[in-house]
């Protein structure tokens, strides 16, 4: 399972892990009611894994690269960890497979709660079309990832608010616990 818990908002360092004290830990259940989806797999066989060939496979991931973010490796890095870090959506999933260092995703629940994913070496992660997030980095400042997609992919975020876009609407219906 992954490590998440709800994101306590105190105006620190957006790379410390804002966890409250005592942690308030968000449960696996949680994650699946907020629709993300996540496997542990071993990033020393992703160039020949036949788990992560099943999971492209059968969700039709047909595109793939690799982005580096840190300082030293990612080429405007101050403007991109800074639009990351706005709270957007995509028009189709987010897709990442963490290869080496770490980094947080942080997700949108329906209470306007912040809930902090923690992604270590070896987490591919699925994040839903219209779902609102943002990512940073830890206090490590390094992640290599895969980026999957299916078909040509479009990485555009659409900063929120964003609650007309179709891909938010579809969302809420899809997930958004009835109030009846
Ligand atoms: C994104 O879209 O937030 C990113 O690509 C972040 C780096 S990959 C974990
Ligand atoms: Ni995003």
């Amino acid at each position: 399972n992954l490590q998440a818990w709800y994101y306590d908002d105190n105006g620190e360092d957006q790379r410390l892990p804002h966890r409250y004290e005592p942690n308030q830990p968000a449960s696996p259940e949680k994650l699946r009611d907020l629709g993300v989806l996540y496997w542990k797999l071993d990033p020393d066989q992703h160039e020949s894994d036949p788990k992560l060939e099943a999971i492209r496979k059968k969700r039709g991931y047909s595109y793939q690269d690799i982005i580096t973010v840190s300082p030293e490796k990612l080429s405007g890095y101050h403007e991109k960890i800074k639009s990351f870090f706005e709270e957007h959506l995509h028009t189709d999933e987010e897709i990442r497979y963490i290869l080496e260092g770490s980094g947080y995703f942080d997700v949108r629940d329906f209470d306007e709660r912040w809930i902090r994913i923690c992604c270590p070496e070896g987490t591919m992660i699925v994040l839903p079309e219209g779902i609102y997030h943002r990512f940073t980095l830890d206090q490590a400042d390094y992640i290599k990832a895969m980026r999957l997609f299916v078909g040509e992919p479009v990485w555009t975020p659409i900063n929120r608010p964003a609650d007309d876009h179709s891909s938010r609407k579809e969302y809420v219906t899809s997930f958004m616990p009835s109030t009846a």
